[in-house]
């Protein structure tokens, strides 16, 4: 199974640059939400929140996709996260000739589209009203597996909506602990690599109130740190510019530069 990283393709460090790219996807059961998060997330870049009339978005049948962009700072680096998200279908299966896509269709699309294994994020959708989704989560990380979206640097969110149904709230913390145990366990036995808990976040959000979505969004820029390393990256960075400032001085004690501006002072 090719699921090696690809990662290095998809980052460039310019000086005080580092620019990264790469997939967001989104799966889970119909109706949890998926395409209105995907939505939520996506107004970011127009600084807003869109006014959607929810009563005019119906069931995806079809592999939705846009884009966001996070920019952060560190030490003297400016990060720009370029992520594309892609959101699947919830209905199972394969559509009917004429009815749209269904989630197996919308998949074979994102491997045309996609020009190497890119997905960073894969974003695991479920209502916190409604317990099946969540157990369904294990059809659906399934699924992700089966179809290679997951690779050595992927991150996970498991994300939780309806969050404004809290009264009536079915998915307790428990149980979300113990999904993101069954998570890292389920692709170290499948994939046949060590899969950290830590490289899964768990978030609740209400795509209605829109509460919860600055931690989603700040969620998918510590992914994307995480994936790419770029802590390690700028300190790695700045302590080769320590040395080089060192052995810069050296070579200016050693051509005698320094004594000489002594003695004219
Ligand atoms: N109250 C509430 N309603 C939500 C929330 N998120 C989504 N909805 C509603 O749930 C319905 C389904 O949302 P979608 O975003 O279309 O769901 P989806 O996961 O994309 O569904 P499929 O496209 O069928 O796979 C819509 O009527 C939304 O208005 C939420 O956090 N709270
Ligand atoms: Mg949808």
């Amino acid at each position: 199974m090719e699921n090696k990283s690809n990662i290095d393709k998809l980052i460039i460090c310019r000086e005080k640059d580092i620019t990264c790219t790469g997939g967001v996807v989104f799966i889970g059961d119909g109706a949890v939400g998926k395409t209105h998060t995907a939505m939520n997330l996506a107004s970011y870049k127009q600084g807003a929140f869109f006014n959607f009339d929810c009563s005019n978005i119906s069931k995806s049948v079809n592999l939705e996709f846009d884009y966001f962009i996070l920019y952060s700072n560190i030490e003297k680096y400016k990060v720009t996260i370029s992520s594309q998200l892609f959101i699947m279908p919830g209905q199972k299966g394969r559509a009917e000739v004429g009815q749209g896509l269904a989630f197996e269709d919308a998949v074979d699309m994102y491997f045309n589209v996609r020009t190497i294994n890119d997905v960073v994020i894969l974003i695991l959708t479920y209502s916190l009203s409604d317990l099946r989704t969540f157990q369904n989560l294990e059809y659906w990380l399934n699924k992700a597996i089966d179809h290679e979206i997951i690779s050595d640097f992927t991150n996970i969110v498991l994300l939780g909506t309806h969050l404004d149904y809290a009264i009536s709230t079915s998915v307790t913390d428990e149980m979300i602990e113990s999904g993101q145990n069954f998570i890292s366990q389920t692709i170290e036995d499948k994939l046949g690599f060590h899969f950290s808990p830590k490289k899964i976040q768990n978030i609740k959000i209400s795509n209605l109130t829109k509460n919860g979505i600055d931690e989603l969004q700040d969620a998918v820029s510590k992914a994307f740190f995480n994936a790419f390393q770029i802590e390690d990256i700028v300190y790695g960075q700045e302590k080769e510019i320590i040395v080089q400032e060192k052995e810069w001085e050296k070579g200016i004690f050693d051509s005698g530069v320094l004594k000489q501006k002594e003695t004219w002072e």
